[in-house]
């Protein structure tokens, strides 16, 4: 193939030449597409897999209501979020995330103990965004990122303090 390429890689600026070998670069385009192909197609493994019909049926209209398009990309994201699952059990394990929080900024000394922690931990907080809600109510969220155990432990403190109305960690992790 490479005896096939040579010639029209050296002369493609050869409007004539190009034109003659018509035949022989469309091959090569061909041949070109098959290898890219095959190549894509090997980084996506097939299987098989046996499910009861109403097991499959339900799966299906989840799918559906959640906006999948296919089964292959449902099943994929099903797989991950199990990944992650699996992932966070592990108390050393590198996570990233956040905590969503909700308060009311005239709770007693909430502000300052917020601010207190927050500098504490200021190597597990990559950045912190900050709205008013209205005139009582703030909305925060830091992003975080460390070990597990630390990151859980630094959440419930937060969200133990008196004046927290809620807050919710999530927690994924960087590659899945
Ligand atoms: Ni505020």
């Amino acid at each position: 193939m490479i005896f096939a390429v040579a010639p029209f890689l050296f002369s493609y600026h050869d409007k004539e030449y190009v034109f003659k070998n018509l035949g022989v670069i469309k091959k090569f385009i061909i041949v070109l597409r098959l290898l890219i192909k095959r190549v894509t197609m090997e980084k996506i493994v097939r299987f098989g897999v046996s499910i009861e019909p109403d097991l499959l049926e339900k799966f299906d209209q989840i799918s559906k209501t959640k906006g999948y398009s296919n089964r292959s990309e449902a099943i994929r994201d099903m797989i991950r979020e199990r990944l992650v699952l699996e992932h966070v059990k592990n108390p050393t394990a590198d996570v990233i995330g956040t905590l969503t929080m909700v308060y009311d900024h005239h709770a007693g000394p909430l502000t300052d103990r917020l601010l207190e922690i927050q500098h504490d931990h200021y190597q597990e907080i990559l950045t912190t965004t900050h709205i008013h809600i209205d005139h009582n109510t703030c909305l925060e969220v830091l992003v975080l990122q460390g070990k597990m155990q630390d990151i859980q432990k630094l959440a419930d403190t937060i969200k133990a303090l008196k004046g927290i109305k809620h807050g919710e960690l999530v927690i994924t992790q960087r590659t899945i």
